[in-house]
């Protein structure tokens, strides 16, 4: 293993230290500190950060008009690239003190055109990841598989017209449970990828959701056989690669579940970007996520505002992150689910310490949007604001005048004469009351 390699890399970057808002250099975190104390846990374990592969370590900066842009000593086919990757990789969580990473498999290993040898392949690193954690005590947030950048999904993978996808899918998926299983992820993600349409022209919508919740039902059989403890958690998304993906958004996912009866299996992986592209908030799909009891995990991002796909960076708007947090606290934190950094830097941000400090400032963002968030729900006054504007409906009036059927109500609202008052929203007191907090 060319070790040497990797330390050139990333040569004269210090491992990170919570130095405090003052900190004069770059490479400190102002807000992360992870022993800090919020809410009565760490800070580190309200936010269970994780590092996500694709983006920090397999990503090459192609976009569609232009080839790669980031040479890293680790980049190539072939597995011993992929184990300077793995090395690489565990440099990278040292120097940031992230307690935890995500990977797919096809970020890991070579894409051989082989099943057996892609297993193969994953399974080896799977090793030295075991071996890697075990000297570190760094863990898995989650696994996945890559079910559409290889040319034989470009049809989606479970919703594939072709039978033999879904079969290597099936396999595939079966590969990196089974490896997200013995390296004790305490989650499991399935994003849909491809499994979606293009074109309705071509396209049999009945037939395609029968077929994702075939492969979901498999999913759910094969955890219970295995005894895999994580949590399986559907990420949604509304388009992009396709123009229409099926897991669109937290109402659809939870929609799609309810028919087919899972929906005490699976918890959602709630993307910043991916909220924005169908056109909600962040904190609109906690919220949702959060009341139907599904809030299971979420992949840490924003998204431009302008452009109308996934841009994937590192968050930078605090305030934005505040929100997302204080429904997280609200739902309850986070479970076995964590903060992954589903983000990259852009293209031209070729150095090692780009890669390093986009995690750096991103770290920071959450640690002060969760305080924020604590704060919030610490003090109260937007939760007993909110308690009281449903007040009435605790109200005994109100269990006597909403008394049986349609009817019964009708007749005793005329009678009685209603004419209720309207009362404010207060919304711009309440955004003054949280800005508040903010600073
Ligand atoms: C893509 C998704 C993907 C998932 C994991 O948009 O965010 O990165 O998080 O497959
Ligand atoms: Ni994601
Ligand atoms: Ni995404």
């Amino acid at each position: 293993m060319d070790g040497t390699r990797v330390s050139r890399f990333f040569e004269g970057i210090p491992q990170i230290a919570y130095e405090g808002p003052g900190a004069e250099g770059e490479f400190a975190y102002r807000h992360y500190n992870p022993d800090e104390v919020v809410l009565g846990r760490r800070l580190e374990d309200h936010l269970r950060l994780a590092v996500a592969y694709w983006h920090s370590l397999a990503w090459t900066g192609t976009d569609p008009f232009g080839g790669p842009t980031l040479e890293r000593p680790w980049s190539g086919a072939g597995m011993e690239a992929a184990r300077l990757k793995a090395e690489s990789a565990f440099e990278l969580f040292r120097i940031l003190g992230t307690p935890y990473f995500c990977f797919h498999d096809a970020d890991v290993r070579p894409e051989t055109g082989s099943l057996r040898e892609n297993i193969a392949g994953l399974d080896e690193i799977g090793d030295l990841f075991a071996q890697k954690m075990e000297e570190t005590g760094v863990k898995l947030l989650w696994g996945t598989a890559n079910l559409f950048t290889d040319p034989r999904f470009m049809a989606g993978a479970a919703t594939n017209p072709d039978p033999e996808v879904f079969a290597w899918s099936a396999a595939t998926i079966r590969s990196c449970m089974d490896v997200t299983h013995r390296l004790g992820g305490e989650n499991y993600v399935m994003w849909g990828g491809r499994e979606g349409y293009e074109t309705l022209l071509n396209t049999d919508l009945g037939r395609e959701a029968d077929q994702a919740a075939r492969m979901l039902g498999l999913v759910i059989d094969y955890k219970h056989k295995i005894g895999f403890k994580g949590t399986l958690l559907i990420e949604p998304k509304p388009q992009e690669p396709t123009k229409h993906q099926y897991d669109y958004d937290v109402a659809t996912v939870h929609g799609f579940l309810k028919r087919y009866g899972f929906e005490d299996e699976v918890k959602l992986n709630i993307e910043q970007g991916h909220a924005i592209l169908a056109g909600h908030s962040f904190e609109h799909e906690l919220a949702l996520a959060g009341s139907l009891g599904m809030l299971g995990s979420i992949d840490m991002n924003r998204n431009d505002y302008q452009s109308g796909w996934d841009t994937d960076q590192f968050p930078n708007n605090v305030p934005e992150v505040a929100l997302a947090y204080y429904e997280v606290l609200k739902a309850g934190g986070l479970g076995t689910g964590g903060t992954n950094f589903d983000a990259r830097v852009r293209r031209q941000s070729i150095d090692a310490a780009d890669l390093v400090l986009g995690h750096v400032g991103a770290i920071d963002v959450c640690a002060k949007g969760l305080k924020i968030a604590a704060a919030m729900l610490e003090d109260g006054r937007l939760e007993a604001l909110r308690t009281e504007r449903y007040a009435g409906w605790d109200a005994p009036e109100a269990d006597g005048l909403l008394a049986g059927g349609l009817a019964d109500i009708g007749d005793r609202a005329v009678a009685a004469d209603l004419r209720p008052e309207p009362r404010s929203g207060r919304q711009e007191r309440l955004e003054n009351l949280v800005n508040r907090y903010m600073s």
